[in-house]
């Protein structure tokens, strides 16, 4: 039997449009789906929007239309957004769908028979943004500590769930289950707040009207939160199917920003384990992408709209950016920049040449032939090795939800396969009729090698993945091994994948700032090859990277240049995300004076281009060992 697989992302507010932090959860929630799928799962993938409350309520008064006039437009968007993203959701549940409401109205009842929701009177400051009582213990300023808005004293009759008799069942239950939240941190903080006490929790309201009416007391409408986490088990069939339900729950895991980790990891389970349910296998809550250092949010009002993003760079570029330019789980400061330098590095360069480069070869010398290619020799068997490397690494990562990682991996072998071809050189062979039967060897190693980078990049670009492999026409058994004799029916050559982003594309979406611009020298001032040579160019390799405190652009690099480690400072703290330069190969110039930078040493320079004010580092096309000289 399959493994079954279920993850859910929150259900989204209708109050307004998706902007790209709701874009960042489902496009990572899809990528993993995508993965497990073709891992051979049986997976299923919800997703939806949340409808009741007064926060929609409010902003439909203020358009004069009603909250479910709202709801329906505002998921028409969802709905357009998903499809442009190839989300390939199994259901999309609405909370007010029937299905939904029957699922709900059922768990109200069962913990109420079993003596856990009692009514009650309720008084407490109240954040209508996030729906959400503010504890005494968050503010003193009566301002709630997530959006910075006023909140309101509220006082009415509502039902309550005994939350407090879930305290030491829920601090059990986290010990025995140290993976249940993730990460760490996050495990962390919600062990320590239950700790704290838990009070009872007022699952109703008489003040709002647009929601599920409570069963037996029309005068009280179900807390959104309750009506909307419920949404994880009506959406596989709870209350209306029960096959459906036994097959799917509970979930493998539900992801979430971690704005909402204690909605998922407190009162998430406490229901549950009150209406005897199995708990959820993980609660994973990914950082913030954050506009100068704050939350990006729609109470903020500063939102990256994912529409025009997608317009300049294209669709997948910006799946590929999300996933791939920040550690699930962590911060990140969104940067245009960054996505700018994740498509020209990343997309047109590293994959977009090799695939034209092997498309062109292989479209130039026409479909190698199995029986004439000479065996397999040591630069092949090399690459295989480091496939199998990368494979590794590439499933590890995913399974534990580091989809960065998983594409880094990827990535490795995209310059592996670059290194093979450039080290094979195929356009000399071809020019040499007698080389035939090595050059067939070469271009069957290239199409395998793409026809397995299509696999694995598939839960990022799968529009990409689907270009690559019908080209290459290759019949379909253990896709996931790599086939030195598989065979392949090559179709014509394709357009190129990721064209380089012209300029001005580039800096539409921006703010233009007025930069000097950088002009190219005439060619005057010649200088002598001697000259020249007094430079001490290196290849050198980023260990690590840290931003410099206290400055906005100042990268501390550690750096192998191949006689020793050393320490440089670079301004490119701005684009450059410093846990993405790990690894990569850069030019060094090794002998120039140190220098000391806010406080700083810098024992050395790296070459970079600057693009609008934006610096490129430049890298290299395969993979040169460290201290290699450049001249
Ligand atoms: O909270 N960075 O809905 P919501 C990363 N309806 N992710 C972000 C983000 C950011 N700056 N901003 C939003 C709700 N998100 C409830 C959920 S679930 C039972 C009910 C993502 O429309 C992230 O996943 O406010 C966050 O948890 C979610 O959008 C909040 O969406």
């Amino acid at each position: 039997m399959k493994d079954k697989f279920y993850i859910t992302t929150p259900i989204y507010y209708v109050n307004d449009n998706p902007h790209l932090g709701h874009v960042y959860t489902t496009v990572v929630a899809d990528a993993i789906a995508r993965f497990k799928r073709a891992q051979g799962c049986d997976v299923f993938f919800l997703t939806g929007t949340d409808e009741h409350g007064q926060k929609v309520e409010k902003s439909a008064g203020k358009l004069g239309i009603t909250p479910k006039e709202l709801a329906d437009r505002v998921v028409s968007n969802y709905f357009k957004l998903w499809k442009k993203l190839e989300i390939q959701y199994s259901r999309f549940i609405r909370t007010t769908d029937d299905v939904h409401a029957k699922g709900v109205l059922r768990l109200f009842d069962i913990i109420r028979n079993k003596g856990d929701i009692y009514s009650g009177e309720y008084e407490g400051w109240y954040c209508t943004s996030c729906e959400k009582y503010i504890t005494e213990r968050e503010t003193e300023e009566r301002r709630c500590p997530d959006c910075g808005k006023e909140t309101d004293l509220l006082k009415e009759p509502c039902y309550f769930f005994r939350l407090s008799r879930y305290q030491v069942p829920l601090l059990e239950y986290y010990r025995a289950h140290p993976d249940f939240i993730r990460p760490k941190t996050r495990y962390n903080e919600v062990y320590s707040f239950v700790e704290g006490g838990l009070r009872d929790l007022s699952i109703t309201r008489s003040s709002i009207r647009w929601g599920i009416p409570a069963p037996g007391d029309p005068s009280q409408v179900i807390y959104v939160w309750f009506d909307a986490l419920s949404n994880y088990l009506t959406g596989v069939g709870y209350g209306t199917d029960d096959q459906e339900f036994e097959k799917r729950w509970p979930a493998t895991i539900h992801l979430m920003g971690k704005d909402i980790v204690r909605f998922h990891a407190v009162y998430w389970p406490a229901f549950l384990m009150a209406a005897d349910l199995p708990l959820p296998q993980t609660i994973f809550a990914h950082g913030w992408w954050l506009q100068d250092e704050r939350k990006m949010s729609k109470s903020l009002g500063n939102v990256i709209d994912p529409m025009p993003l997608m317009e300049t760079y294209g669709v997948e570029p910006v799946r590929y950016f999300l996933l791939r330019d920040v550690t699930l789980g962590l911060d990140s400061n969104f940067s245009e920049g960054a996505v700018r330098n994740r498509y020209n590095f990343d997309l047109a360069n590293d994959l977009g040449n090799l695939n034209s480069r092997i498309q062109k070869l292989l479209s130039t010398a026409g479909m190698p032939e199995l029986t004439r290619a000479v065996p397999v020799g040591p630069a092949e068997k090399t690459l295989e090795a480091n496939y199998y490397k990368c494979r590794k690494t590439y499933i590890d990562s995913f399974n534990a939800y580091s989809p960065s990682r998983a594409l880094a991996a990827a990535w490795e072998f995209i310059t592996a396969l670059n290194g093979y071809v450039t080290a094979s050189e195929p356009w000399t062979l071809l020019k040499d009729a007698a080389q035939r039967p090595r050059l067939d060897r070469v271009l069957l190693t290239c199409a395998e090698g793409l026809r397995v980078i299509a696999l694995f990049i598939e839960p990022a670009l799968p529009e990409a993945s689907r270009r690559i492999a019908d080209t290459l026409g290759a019949d379909h058994d253990d896709v996931w091994e790599f086939h030195p004799e598989r065979a392949f029916k090559l179709n014509t050559s394709m357009k190129p994948l990721f064209p380089r982003i012209e300029e001005k594309r580039e800096i539409k979406m921006e703010e233009v700032k007025e930069q000097p611009k950088e002009t190219t020298p005439a060619l005057e001032n010649l200088i002598s090859i001697e000259d020249f040579q007094k430079l001490d160019l290196r290849v050198a390799e980023v260990k690590s990277a840290e931003r410099v405190p206290g400055t906005k652009k100042l990268l501390k690099l550690m750096v192998d240049i191949g006689t020793e480690v050393r320490q440089i400072v670079a301004g490119i703290a701005e684009v450059y995300e410093p846990e993405t330069l790990v690894g990569k190969k850069i030019i060094v110039i090794a002998n120039l004076k140190p220098a000391v930078l806010r406080g700083v040493e810098s024992r050395g320079m790296l070459l970079a281009a600057s693009i609008d004010g934006h610096p490129v580092v430049a890298t290299f096309e395969g993979n040169p060992s460290a201290g290699t000289i450049v001249k």
